[in-house]
């Protein structure tokens, strides 16, 4: 039986980039070959649960605005109309996956042993749920940030009831997971960093967390989850500052703790924008390593300078980003996570509705633009050119040489190297003839 949450709403189809229905794709066309796969399995789209359901409307200086059937969201009533219309929403979208915190799914009691069995209770439904549905989990995760026994982090907190308290809530979340088929565990830790360096001892909470999560891996495999394990780099906000900065600092991270060939990356577009790079860059970086696992699509308010996890309309940039993923060989057990919400003033199911179209419209059009520049070969092929002296064979054994051997061979051989064009705006304008 319908909720009627979304009465009058059809499940959402192709119709071509010539139709002006807006509830409607133009671009994405789940069936569509491209790049040698549908483009279902290209994309992989994941529905957040927590912007599209949980999240209230809120935002520093006001509260609510929407006003859904399952609120207030503190009973298990309400999380099963919930899950029951966030089912409903998957089918509309033939969304192919889904991803959550614990806290998205699970009214909060208070207290451990009541959170976990609400939690266990509303993963048999939602099991049930998925039964009879296509949408699958992408990934779960806990939140270890909203409430305030997390103020001062989940496993860097100088408290060590509440190192307790994140690891019995990880093991509860992963079980889910588990337990749900989830492809992913992702671990954020938004409030795994520091307000003020005076009170933090900054060594220890590192040590802490790199302990922690060898021990989320340790129980990855005890318990069998092939999922691949992703950390979420983000430089700050709610915490002045956060550990998992970007790419870079999390791969230095996870060598440091021994984990670099058990835990990837999953990487969001607003992050990477707060750390002061682009998207491509981290997914450069993370591809650069064999660690990209997955990524979160939104993209930020350029001029507002905090996380406002819009959904994404930006061609180039998406197209840019699927570039370096679809060059790295594309998604394997990952996949396309809209980390995004409405805006507070969008109260309309409509709106919900037409967010992920367009979002998943802007994805498809840029990946599209990606798999043919990578199939024009243009840009892979200015690459090679560029690098093409290191094919020389004097040039490879340079880097098992020496310096004073380097040396003689430039004095020996009269070596005066010529600057080269990089030819930045040709390979521009090169990409721009694709999107
Ligand atoms: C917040 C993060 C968060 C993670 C999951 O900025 O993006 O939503 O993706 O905890
Ligand atoms: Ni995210
Ligand atoms: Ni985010």
């Amino acid at each position: 039986m319908s909720t009627g949450f979304f009465d009058g709403i059809e499940p959402v189809k192709f119709a071509g980039g010539d139709s002006t229905d807006p509830m409607a794709f133009h671009h994405y066309d789940a069936d569509e070959t491209v790049g040698g796969k549908r483009l279902e399995d290209q994309l992989r789209f994941a529905v957040a649960y927590w912007h599209s359901f949980a999240w209230e409307g809120g935002d520093p200086f006001g509260g609510q605005t929407f006003q859904r059937p399952w609120y207030p969201q503190d009973s298990m009533a309400n999380a099963k109309l919930k899950a029951d219309v966030a089912f409903e929403m998957f089918e509309i979208l033939n969304a192919p996956f889904f991803c959550w915190h614990d806290a998205d799914l699970r009214p909060d009691q208070g207290n451990f042993a009541d959170n976990l069995s609400t939690l266990e209770e509303i993963t048999d439904y939602i099991g049930t749920k998925m039964e009879g549905a296509k949408t699958k989990l992408l990934w779960g995760t806990a939140n270890m940030f909203s409430d305030r026994r997390w103020m001062s982090g989940a496993s860097t907190n100088p408290d060590p009831d509440v190192f307790a308290f994140a690891a019995a809530t990880v093991k509860g979340c992963m079980d889910a997971t588990h337990k749900l088929g989830g492809q992913n565990y992702v671990l954020w830790g938004g409030r795994e960093g520091y307000e003020t360096l005076l009170n933090t001892d900054m060594g220890a909470e590192l040590d802490h967390m790199g302990r922690f999560l060898s021990m989320v891996v340790d129980y990855k495999h005890k318990i069998g989850f092939k999922g691949q394990i992703l950390v979420e780099p983000k430089p700050q906000e709610p915490s002045k500052h956060q550990y998992d900065y970007d790419a870079a600092t999390c791969i230095g991270f996870l060598r440091k703790y021994g984990l670099e060939n058990e835990v990837k990356l999953n990487l969001e577009q607003g992050h990477a924008i707060l750390a002061g790079h682009s998207f491509e860059h981290e997914i450069a970086v993370a591809c650069a390593e064999g660690m990209l696992g997955s990524i979160d699509m939104n993209r930020n308010d350029y001029q507002s300078g905090w996380d406002t996890d819009q959904f994404p309309n930006n061609v180039p940039e998406v197209a840019l980003a699927y570039y370096h993923i679809l060059k790295a060989g594309g998604f394997t057990q990952g996949g396309t996570n809209f980390d995004a919400k409405l805006r507070r003033q969008s109260l309309d199911a409509r709106d919900l509705i037409a967010a992920h179209v367009g979002g998943m419209d802007v994805c498809a059009r840029g990946f599209k633009a990606a798999a043919a520049m990578l199939e024009d070969g243009g840009l892979e092929n200015a690459l090679a050119e560029r690098y093409a002296g290191w094919q020389d064979d004097r040039a490879r054994a340079m880097l098992d040489s020496d310096l004073a051997s380097i040396q003689k061979r430039v004095l020996d051989e009269g070596i005066n190297p010529q600057p080269k064009s990089g030819r930045q705006e040709i390979l521009e304008n090169w990409v721009n003839r694709f999107v």
